[in-house]
């Protein structure tokens, strides 16, 4: 089994206002990876850029910005074997409608602004560990065991 790990998760504003959150959870739930952090949040323009700071030259990176401070985000911290990976599979790709049916922005997104949500990128070795870094403190992840653990990833 893949070493176990921790990635980097947020429901973005789109998602908070459609009422997606559960849905968003649920889907993470299921799949047999451990919620460790969660927290209901606005992000201000400082958190914003420093974020998006891969972005920063992009012609997009102003309305990212704009839309990532628009309304409340739920950021989480989920555990389980390569969750990295395994949770982008879930997401699918950046703009909904290239994004297979069953994935989450395939089946909730509605376009390239508004993919719903936000997920660390695996192909980016260390973005899972500085994104959580950059928005939980230690004491805000939890460590504990699930009853069904043995089930999980
Ligand atoms: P995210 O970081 O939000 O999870 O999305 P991602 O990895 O799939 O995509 P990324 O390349 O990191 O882009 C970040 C967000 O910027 C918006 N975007 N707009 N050409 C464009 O207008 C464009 N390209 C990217 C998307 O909202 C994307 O989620
Ligand atoms: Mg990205």
């Amino acid at each position: 089994m893949s070493e176990r790990e921790r990635t980097f998760v947020m429901v973005k504003p789109d998602g908070v206002q459609r009422g997606l959150i559960g849905e968003i959870v649920s889907r993470f739930e299921d799949r047999g990876l451990k919620l460790v952090g969660g927290k209901f949040m606005r992000i201000d323009r400082d958190l914003a850029e420093e974020h998006y700071g891969e972005h920063a030259d992009k012609p997009f990176f102003e309305g990212l910005v704009e839309f990532i401070t628009s309304g409340p985000v739920f950021a989480m911290v989920w555990e389980g074997a390569d969750a990295t990976r395994q949770v982008r599979s879930m997401v699918g790709e950046t703009d909904p409608a290239e994004s297979p049916a069953g994935t989450i922005r395939g089946d909730l997104g509605l376009d390239l602004g508004r993919n719903v949500i936000h997920a660390s990128d695996h192909e980016d070795p260390g973005s899972n560990e500085r994104e959580i870094d950059l928005f939980f403190d230690d004491e805000e992840l939890i460590d504990y065991d699930r009853v069904d653990e043995g089930w999980l990833y």
